[in-house]
């Protein structure tokens, strides 16, 4: 049984037999390569994000290197905000700025409910081109942030180290944060909807700061609204990828998402997933992305490692822990595919 990336993907997704683990990296499409950092030269981060031409080929760009099994979109978490009527930039070195920042009522009413289909029709183009340049061997990855690390993002009005705004706000006014949430929940389903529409494989959600929370306030506060945010994104017939970094506490109350997939971080032990999850979900993960400024011989090692110990996992797709960090060699991608895809 030879299984093409896309099939693949979908089987692992879906905890069914592979012939070979499905690969894909998180952040593949981005500052690493020396060809993402010559078109970025002299260009606005979001100006590229919404030129199909160029979000396509930033997206194939490490599919033609490495030719891993799935291709995640060129484009941002912080691309809901902005259609919800907040100002995004990016200024290098000090990451996203949102502006204003939503800290009250009517911060919250302002929000804008959009349509995903005209406001960000750009997204839509680009995943259709990229199904044109890969055809459909590959499977296409579309995504968006998780409701608590979006609306982090709001809160703050940027990257943040404590969350203190949010969680503030989340304990001190538990209903505007619940307003704020279910707003973003709202948006997010018809958002993900779009991508499948446009030819989306599968989806993952990003909560790259859910593990700023206990267990029990991520389970009382999130929960119900992460459940519907999964149940309206598999409405469109895609698995859906859960991750959070830093998430080793949540697993149990992640698995109650109805999520296909827990995507988990370098730090949880994959024997302790496999025996917490059961047979409930797949897992994806979990190669720490610094073990790849080692030497190839050293990655080809913990990249079997981290095979190996998923080998009894229902369903496992290779990943990273978390994003791959900006000046990584690409020597050692090539070594971790190379013992991956074999
Ligand atoms: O070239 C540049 O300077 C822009 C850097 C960049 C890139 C390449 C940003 C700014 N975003 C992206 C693309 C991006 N972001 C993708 C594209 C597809 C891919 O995976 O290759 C994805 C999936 C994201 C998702 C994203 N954006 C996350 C979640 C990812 C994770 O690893 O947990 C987060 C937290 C963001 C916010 C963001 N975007 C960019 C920056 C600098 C930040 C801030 C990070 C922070 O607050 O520390």
């Amino acid at each position: 049984m030879e299984l093409n990336g896309k099939e693949r993907m979908l089987a692992a997704c879906r905890r069914e037999p592979v012939d070979r683990r499905p690969a894909w990296m998180m952040r593949q499409a981005g500052r690493y390569l020396p060809e993402y950092r010559a078109l970025r030269e002299g260009r606005e981060f979001l100006d590229m994000v919404r030129a199909p031409e160029v979000a396509a080929e930033i997206t194939c760009q490490p599919i033609r290197r490495f030719g891993m099994d799935a291709a995640v979109i060129f484009s941002d978490i912080l691309v809901p905000p902005a259609a919800m009527g907040l100002d995004v930039s990016f200024h290098s070195g000090r990451g996203p700025v949102i502006e204003p920042v939503v800290r009250n009522e009517g911060a919250v009413d302002r929000l804008i409910d959009f349509d995903p289909e005209s406001a960000c029709g750009f997204l839509g183009d680009t995943i259709g081109r990229v199904r044109e340049e890969i055809g459909d061997e590959r499977a296409i990855v579309g995504f968006c942030g998780a409701p608590f690390t979006t609306a982090s993002y709001m809160i703050e009005g940027g990257s943040s180290r404590d969350y203190l705004n949010t969680k503030a706000m989340l304990h001190g006014r538990p209903d505007l944060f619940a307003r704020l949430v279910g707003r973003l929940v709202d948006n997010l389903i018809p958002y993900l909807q779009m991508q499948v529409r446009a030819g989306a494989d599968c989806l993952q959600i990003f909560d790259s700061w859910g593990g700023a929370l206990s267990a029990s306030t991520y389970e009382s506060v999130l929960l119900p609204e992460m459940k519907r945010l999964v149940v309206g994104a598999q409405a469109s017939g895609a698995p859906v990828i859960l991750f959070v970094n830093g998430g080793t506490h949540l697993l149990d109350v992640l698995v109650e998402t109805g999520a296909d997939v827990l995507s988990i971080d370098w730090r949880t032990p994959p024997a302790d997933a496999i025996s917490r999850v059961g047979d409930r979900v797949a897992l994806q993960g979990n190669l720490d992305p610094c073990v790849l400024f080692a030497p190839p011989d050293v990655v080809t090692r913990e990249t079997r490692r981290v095979l190996e110990a998923f080998a009894g996992a229902p369903g496992h797709i290779f990943n990273l822990g978390s994003g791959i960090l900006p000046k990584t060699p690409i020597e050692s991608v090539e070594a971790m595919f190379r013992e991956v895809l074999g």
